[in-house]
């Protein structure tokens, strides 16, 4: 289910000028999903499943069987709409893949989360570069379920709406702190190291990797840091940030961010493995097996 039209546009991200699929909202098509895709999302939610318990924080986990979503089929937006409707006040809405910046975050702000409605192929299952419904869904739904983390992502949504009107650098720094919170967040939990982040929960490799490998930095969360620091948008993340709870992030985007822009803008830049005196590191990677170059 791959098939409808799509329009492509140039948004600015941290490698310039690049093309996006853009689409309005849309009503998620759930009868015209072939057994094919409902078994791929099966064999996905099965293996997540497994792998998860004990690796991602209890609230990620809590949240997907509080809200039901099928492990045989595709849940439909609609049943899962009611749940978080009534618990957060988020909506899901079913959009054709990435969408512009500001949409995006005019979309968060109003407690709108935009999940691509179509399955990646079943050749597709262990990676798939784009978004698609199985790490729209699986991995960045379940943490909407959270007060904190519900409130969270609409103060990012309105301080990207307003990082619009201020540039480029801004526009920067904010996508990182996404990158190191809402897609390859840990949590300390139980002394340990715990997944909320839907990159890493939707990824059956990165899931252990993230938690258990010896190569990858772990590093508490501090704001400015992360907005200074690249990303690896090709291959398993060579430093993770590590939150205490989901109330760290609501306190940490309480403050205006107009003037941390500035000051962070006026700092150099971080490659993604790097390590600084004034960290305060969990784990020091040994750095094994990570490519040379190539930080976003
Ligand atoms: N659009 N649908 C969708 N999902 C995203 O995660 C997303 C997006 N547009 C832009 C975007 N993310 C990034 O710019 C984030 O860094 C904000
Ligand atoms: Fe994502």
């Amino acid at each position: 289910m791959n098939s409808q039209p799509r329009r492509v546009e140039n948004i600015q991200t941290d490698r310039g000028s690049v093309p996006v699929y853009t689409t309005a909202v849309i009503e998620q098509p759930w009868e015209d999903y072939s057994d094919i895709d409902h078994d791929v999302w099966r064999q996905l939610y099965a293996r997540q499943r497994k792998v998860l318990p004990g690796r991602a924080c209890d609230a990620f986990l809590r949240a997907q069987d509080t809200m039901r979503m099928t492990p045989d089929r595709i849940p439909k937006f609609s049943e899962l709409n009611k749940i978080l409707g009534d618990t957060t006040g988020w909506q899901i809405i079913g959009v054709e893949g990435l969408l512009p910046e500001l949409d995006f975050f005019t979309h968060l702000a109003n407690r709108r989360f935009p999940v691509t409605w179509w399955i990646r192929r079943p050749d597709q299952i262990d990676y798939i570069a784009e978004p698609d419904l199985f790490h729209d869904l699986f991995g960045h739904v379940p943490p909407l379920m959270d007060k904190d983390f519900a409130d969270y992502l609409v103060a990012y949504g309105q301080g990207g709406v307003k990082a619009h009107g201020l540039g480029q650098d801004a526009l920067m720094q904010l996508a990182r702190l996404y990158w190191y919170t809402v897609e390859f967040g840990l949590m300390r939990e139980h002394g340990q190291m715990r997944i909320y982040g839907a990159g890493i929960a939707s990824s059956a490799g990165e899931s252990v990797y993230s938690v258990e490998s010896a190569s990858p930095n772990r590093i508490a969360f501090d704001l400015e840091r992360i907005m200074r620091t690249r990303y690896r948008i090709d291959s398993y993340q060579k430093t993770y940030f590590v939150i205490d709870s989901y109330e760290q992030l609501i306190e940490a985007t309480r403050p205006d961010f107009t003037p941390i822009y500035r000051q962070v803008a006026q700092q150099p830049l971080l490659a993604a493995g790097s390590v600084l005196d004034s960290d305060t590191v969990y784990q020091r990677g040994t750095g094994e097996g990570w490519p040379d170059d190539g930080d976003v």
